[in-house]
């Protein structure tokens, strides 16, 4: 019999700590604020949290820019606060996961400031630093955030290389120091007591380091490339991820998950194994709604879910299963709801659809609320380095109204309004002025007016959730596709000894008949969407789960 990890029986619970709830009125979450959350958290039935960066950061990318990684950032605390967290977290049976950023530093990182000193400087290998070509950078690589990929420094007259914005700079990995010193910090955390580390954008930790114009992908911004056939998954990548396993998880029992960016069911073998990493994050699924760029708007692409679903299903024995993250937009705004009470049944939906699949489920704060995309109209609105950047970039080639469409359907700040917490003003995140508006629903939409209502979003997450650790089929069952009776129909069934659970989901918007309908209606309703009873026809973003009568 397969044994299992803690972390494969686990449902965890991701907290974007600058947007989750203030505690002393500064409009800036904090950690104290998740303190006062955490019965809510446990309430809700989640086992472990993954807290998005909380460390000392100038905040150019809300904390993904690291100035010093063994200390807290004031704004949110300090680190007996962060002690205090992990105390009360453990005293409830949470576990706490870390979010390692270590691809690259902040530019004000001690680390850079020493390496752009001068060519001499011990710490110059820290980073990739090369000459130009004529006046212009070493290749034509474009970055995530910037037109170029590399930022000329006047000090040394060379040029760094950062794959997200300037004040990023991307650590060199080739260098076994860097490594070291990597190590010893994530250890440095494991002994403090937390439970496992996400690891950020770890598929692009070795780099080409000839440095080759990239070829692949099409000019995006004035004749750069994205460069991603020399920095993702680049051979060295595996031996890195070993190393690391050797030197910082193996006979420890913590998790460890990788954000696997550009992965795909035949490379992600490099990253997720016995002596590499647990989980991998991939991100097919969050692409389907995207054209060439992520900022083309296009339908969710349903038949594409199921086969992306099945696809990852077979390639890997186990997936981080999510909907949502800090970089996404809202899930359920991903879908066509006409109606509040559509959208609500949308985003239960779509919980049962994910989260009774054979893997981890993480849910993204204010997932369990259905909270939604907000309206941005004005960059007064904005925070995201990257929405930022997109709009002045396209604004200045005169293609601002397709920037817009981007921003409100794509961009990050989606996901960083503020947790609506209560119809309280500010959504009951803050008494001051929030860092970030408000989603202005918030007054029908907050976990408060949820929490009362056995007939919301909340109370369907934590039914799932309850139902998930009862059932073996759910927590390890196999998992077999179910012929589909329509094309927007995603159906499969979970098994596991004699237990067979069916999980049928209508992602669209019309009925669909239902051809395994009997089977079903025979069946024991575990979950139910709607308020009438199932028949015939599935109705618009229905979802059933259900228990077979045969194996009873
Ligand atoms: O967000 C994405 C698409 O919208 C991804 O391509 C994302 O940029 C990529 O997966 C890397 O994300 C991670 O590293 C970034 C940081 O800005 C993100 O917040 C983080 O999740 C740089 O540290
Ligand atoms: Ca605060």
């Amino acid at each position: 019999m397969q044994e299992y990890k803690w972390w494969q029986d686990t449902v965890f619970y991701q907290i974007y700590p600058r947007s989750f709830c203030d505690s002393n009125g500064d409009g800036i979450g904090d950690i104290r604020g998740i303190v006062q959350k955490l019965d809510y958290i446990k309430w809700l039935g989640v086992g472990a949290v993954w807290l998005s960066p909380v460390y000392d950061s100038p905040n150019k990318d809300t904390g993904y820019d690291i100035r010093d990684y063994r200390r807290i950032l004031r704004e949110y605390g300090t680190m007996e606060d962060f002690d205090l967290l992990l105390a009360e977290m453990h005293k409830r049976g949470l576990r706490l996961v870390m979010d390692v950023v270590v691809n690259h530093t902040s530019d004000e990182h001690p680390w850079f400031v020493a390496s752009r000193s001068s060519r001499d400087d011990p710490h110059r290998a820290y980073y990739y630093w090369r000459p130009g070509k004529g006046d212009g950078p070493p290749n034509n690589w474009s970055s995530f955030f910037t037109p170029s990929a590399w930022k000329y420094d006047t000090i040394t007259g060379e040029w760094y290389l950062h794959c997200f914005g300037e004040n990023q700079p991307d650590l060199n990995w080739e260098n076994p120091a860097v490594r070291e010193e990597i190590y010893d910090m994530i250890n440095w955390w494991f002994d403090r007591g937390v439970d496992g580390i996400r690891i950020d954008v770890v598929s692009l930790f070795a780099k080409n380091c000839r440095f080759p114009d990239a070829t692949l992908r099409k000019p995006n911004y004035d004749g750069h490339v994205f460069p991603i056939e020399h920095i993702a998954f680049q051979p060295r990548l595996p031996e890195y991820l070993r190393e690391l396993n050797a030197r910082c998880l193996a006979g420890r029992d913590r998790v460890s998950i990788g954000e696997g960016t550009f992965a795909t069911t035949e490379n992600a073998g490099s990253i997720v194994g016995e002596d590499r990493l647990d989980l991998l994050f991939q991100f097919d699924l969050m692409e389907l709604g995207n054209g060439e760029k992520k900022w083309d708007v296009h339908p969710y692409d349903i038949p594409a879910f199921r086969e992306t679903v099945l696809a990852w299903q077979r390639a890997l024995d186990w997936n981080a299963l999510f909907w949502c993250n800090h970089d996404q937009p809202r899930a359920v705004s991903r879908f066509d709801c006409p109606t509040p009470a559509l959208q609500a049944r949308c985003a239960k939906m779509l919980a049962g659809a994910m989260y009774c699949l054979r893997g981890t489920p993480f849910l993204y704060q204010g997932e369990e609320l259905g909270m939604t995309n907000y309206p941005f109209s004005d960059e007064n609105e904005l925070r995201d380095i990257e929405s930022i950047a997109f709009l002045h970039y396209e604004a200045a080639h005169d293609n601002a109204a397709y920037a817009w469409a981007g921003i409100r359907s794509k961009g990050r700040d989606n996901a960083r309004t503020p947790m609506q917490w209560s119809d309280r003003p500010n959504a009951g995140f803050t008494t001051g002025v929030p860092w970030i508006p408000v989603n202005p629903n918030y007054p029908r939409l907050n976990a408060e007016q949820q929490a009362r209502d056995p007939g919301s979003v909340l109370a369907f997450y934590r039914a799932l959730l309850g139902l998930r650790r009862r059932s073996e089929a759910l927590l390890h069952g196999t998992f077999r596709p179910l012929e589909q009776p329509g094309a927007e129909v995603f159906a499969y069934e979970r098994r596991f000894a004699n237990e067979r659970v069916l999980v049928v989901a209508n992602m669209g918007l019309r009925p669909q008949p239902l051809d395994c309908a009997q089977e079903l209606l025979d069946g024991e309703m575990l979950l139910h969407n709607l308020e009438q009873g199932p028949d015939q026809t599935l109705q618009p973003y229905e979802l059933r789960i259900v228990r077979l009568s045969s194996s009873r």
